[in-house]
């Protein structure tokens, strides 16, 4: 049967995903039998019971209790069994453990911040400690926004001005993709993260030094991760067309006009800037709507991006 789920719905990541599938599977059997069963009874029916001669009269029946006790009993101990099953799913999906790990999530255009217990923060990258039971406390800055991880088998809306939560224990080491499915703009669908399921020992690394591509990678293929990973990529673009910020291509060096009429050089420190304080200079010809990266990017991710940019010409 392992092929039938993992061909349906992938292979489950999380403790209680396996129970939700055991009932998503039952319910689609379910279906597809009382499919084929139904239609069998009306093709048998129509042809039994088939007006063979024009005076022929159809016999005058009201009532067949014993019928009516199966297709009423047999259906609702099915429907009981359902509720039961996925009632008992339902609680143990949505009320954590005590002793769970809390994280807090912040949706928001266009990207998914996280903040461990520890105060470290990270960008759309979410590292979890394997088979720790893991509690996401989630809320949005600007609109509803949704946070879906199909591996889990867990999906809930992320609010502005209210907490939801979510709750998984993950069994494999291994990276699972989260997506928004609560349409909220332009950037919607590249509102990607990803969920890394650590070993122990790869955790403890990770919250004391951030993940090896950030310690290890060359700053350019650094800068290019974070441009590709973190958000920048829906609102600025790398081969010179508009988006909802300018694009990279080709502005290091450049003498640029900012709203209010100055001039300024685009330099390393004009990049750091504008990533950490983004509102100090305002480019001209758009909104003020760059989110500030201050406390989410490391110092060695900025440097990687200010090198990207310089490679862009
Ligand atoms: C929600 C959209 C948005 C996101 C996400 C975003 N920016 Fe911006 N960014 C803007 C806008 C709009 C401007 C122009 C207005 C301003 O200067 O604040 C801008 C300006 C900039 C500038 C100055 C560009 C110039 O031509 O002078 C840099 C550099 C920059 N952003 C870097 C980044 C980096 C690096 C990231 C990712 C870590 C990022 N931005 C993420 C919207 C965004
Ligand atoms: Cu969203």
């Amino acid at each position: 049967m392992t092929w039938f789920r993992d061909f349906l719905l992938g292979s489950p990541a999380a403790t209680h995903a396996a129970e939700m599938d055991g009932l998503f599977i039952f319910i689609t059997l379910l279906t597809v039998f009382f499919f084929l069963f139904n239609g069998a009874l009306i093709f048998y029916a129509s042809k039994r019971w088939k007006r063979r001669s024009d005076d022929e009269v159809t016999p005058h029946i009201t009532h067949d209790t014993r019928l009516e006790l199966i297709w009423s009993l047999i259906p609702l101990a099915v429907v009981l069994l359902i509720f039961f099953w996925g009632f008992k799913g339902y609680v143990s999906a949505w009320v954590a453990p005590n002793d769970a790990m809390e994280i807090v999530v912040t949706g928001k255009k266009w990207l998914w911040e996280f903040e461990y217990p520890d105060g470290t923060r990270a960008l759309n990258d979410l590292h979890v400690p394997v088979n720790k039971p893991v509690k996401l406390i989630m809320h949005a800055e600007d609109v509803i926004h949704s946070f879906f991880v199909p591996a889990f088998r867990l999906k809930r809306d992320v609010l502005p001005g209210r907490y939801t939560e979510m709750w998984f224990t993950a069994t494999e080491p291994g990276v699972h993709q989260v997506y928004c499915t609560e349409y909220c703009g332009k950037g919607h669908s590249d509102m990607l993260a990803r969920i890394y399921v650590d070993t122990p020992e790869e955790y403890e690394v990770f919250l004391r030094e951030g993940d090896e591509q950030v310690r290890k990678m060359p700053l350019k293929d650094l800068g290019q991760l974070v441009y590709e990973n973190k958000g920048c990529a829906t609102c600025h673009s790398i081969d010179g067309t508009r988006g909802q910020g300018p694009t990279f291509k080709g502005i290091w060096g450049k003498t640029e006009r900012a709203a209010d009429g100055k001039e300024f050089l685009v330099d390393e420190n004009y990049i750091r800037e504008s990533i950490l304080y983004p509102n100090a200079v305002v480019v001209q010809g758009y909104e003020p709507i760059m989110p500030t990266f201050q406390g989410l990017l490391r110092e060695r991710e900025i440097l990687g991006m200010i090198e990207y940019i310089k490679s862009l010409q």
